[in-house]
């Protein structure tokens, strides 16, 4: 097993891309919690490489496994043999990954102002952290760039403020903290510039900007970001090495000091949930961390990922609810309304723990702990058809609609000071 990690990671330093010919993703529909202990059986051998997407975690949910060509027969046959339902969703991800490569090509001009910007493709890190010096140029008197630190990679770690006045409270958005989930990244470019445009058109975006300053950071994992274009498309950890292992990297989203390290993460640094040796073991956590704490006066903290089309609120770690949960879900419940109302994209929303699977370590967990009361967490588009790999057509609409969410969100916290 450690021979062949060496070898798929020496192959993809020395040849390039990982590639995914042949590759699929399944949809498996468990019916009973004996098929659910089956599939986690099965995610435990490691030589078969699966990648679970979604799952499995209750029947409730269905569980979404990219599955390598060498891996099919294998599992198929499990799957046969045990009873368990399944359809392929993704009969060849590297066709999708061809095509999105295919689009990204189509806008390969360098943009000379934001508004000249391909918000409709997806793009690499450098195209991001240009975009973001072109709108602090653009809009000096509304935003500005501060470095909150360094990824264990050395690259910045860039958050735009967009602030009218001094000694504001603050909104946090960070998209992009795992680093596959595309849409996320591309939905926050998006964002900076609607905000952009919309101060001092729209007259709930001005009033909530005449009294609090955003915080966003588009790319918080850049490590991660970089190898999905470089490397692997499906990288999702951080790019720290872990000591006495050959498996690189942390989920951010499983890093945090609130109740870290619980049943909800993984201990094994090869997996894809590894909670990592500590608390903000990772300096793009840890960043955040210093940040929030040294800010002292947040008042929303929404964390942005990918797929599900849900919006979710602490707890991650317990059934217990939260002691604002009346408020949290009843909020929710308004932001998805809005959302739903522009392209009739339909989500679920509850706490992390009973909406979708328990994680100890997650960021809203540790936000709301610190007393940050309007923590979310949203899953964006899509449902599991494209899943991490959401055509570029859908970033517009995805971020159209999300920002109505947003918005409901931000305008509850300027309507409720607490
Ligand atoms: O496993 C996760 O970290 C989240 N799902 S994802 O596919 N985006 O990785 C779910 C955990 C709870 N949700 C959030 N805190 N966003
Ligand atoms: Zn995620």
């Amino acid at each position: 097993m450690r021979g062949l990690l060496v070898f798929t990671a020496l192959f993809v330093a020395v040849l390039g891309k990982k590639t995914f010919e042949g590759h699929q993703v399944f949809r498996i529909t468990a019916q009973d919690e004996a098929q659910i202990n089956l599939l986690k059986e099965l995610a435990e051998q490691e030589h078969l490489a699966l990648d679970f997407w979604m799952g499995p975690v209750h029947e409730s949910l269905p569980v979404d496994v990219l599955v390598p060509f060498n891996s099919l027969q294998a599992v198929r046959a499990f799957l046969a043999y045990n009873h368990i339902q399944y359809s392929v969703m993704i009969e060849d991800v590297q066709d999708l990954l061809d095509e999105e490569q295919h689009q990204m090509l189509k806008s390969r001009v360098i943009p000379r102002t934001t508004d000249d910007f391909d918000y409709a493709n997806y793009h690499d890190l450098s195209a991001i952290y240009s975009f973001m010096d072109l709108l602090v140029a653009d809009n000096s008197g509304l935003v500005t760039k501060i470095v909150i630190g360094q990824s264990y990679e050395g690259r910045p770690l860039n958050v735009l403020k967009f602030s009218t006045g001094a000694n504001r409270p603050g909104i946090w958005i960070d998209t992009g903290i795992h680093s596959r989930e595309w849409v996320t990244q591309a939905s926050g470019v998006w964002f900076a510039k609607k905000i952009v445009t919309d101060y001092g058109q729209d007259s709930i975006l001005t009033d909530i900007l005449n009294n609090y300053d955003i915080f966003l950071e588009i790319v918080t994992n850049p490590d991660g970001y970089e190898y999905t274009h470089r490397s692997n498309r499906m990288w999702r950890k951080t790019r720290k090495p872990n000591p006495g292992s050959t498996c690189v990297g942390v989920d951010a989203n499983r890093n945090w000091d609130a109740s870290f390290g619980g049943s909800g993460a993984s201990s094994n640094p090869c997996s894809d949930s590894y909670h990592g040796p500590s608390a903000h073991s990772e300096p793009e956590i840890k960043a955040i961390v210093d940040f929030v704490k040294s800010h002292g006066n947040l008042k929303t903290f929404i964390s942005i990922h990918s797929y599900s089309q849900m919006l979710l609120y602490p707890h991650g770690y317990t059934h217990t609810p939260a002691k604002d949960q009346k408020e949290l879900h009843e909020l929710a419940g308004k932001a998805i309304t809005a959302l739903q109302s522009l392209y009739n994209t339909r989500y679920t929303y509850g706490s992390i723990i009973t909406t979708i699977y328990r994680a100890d370590g997650v960021t809203v967990d540790w936000t709301y702990n610190q007393g940050i009361k309007y923590s979310y967490t949203f899953e964006l588009r899509d449902t599991g058809r494209y899943g991490f790999i959401l055509p570029a057509s859908q970033i517009i609409p995805t971020a159209e609609e999300t920002w109505l969410a947003l918005m409901v969100i931000m305008e509850h916290t300027k309507n409720n000071p607490y």
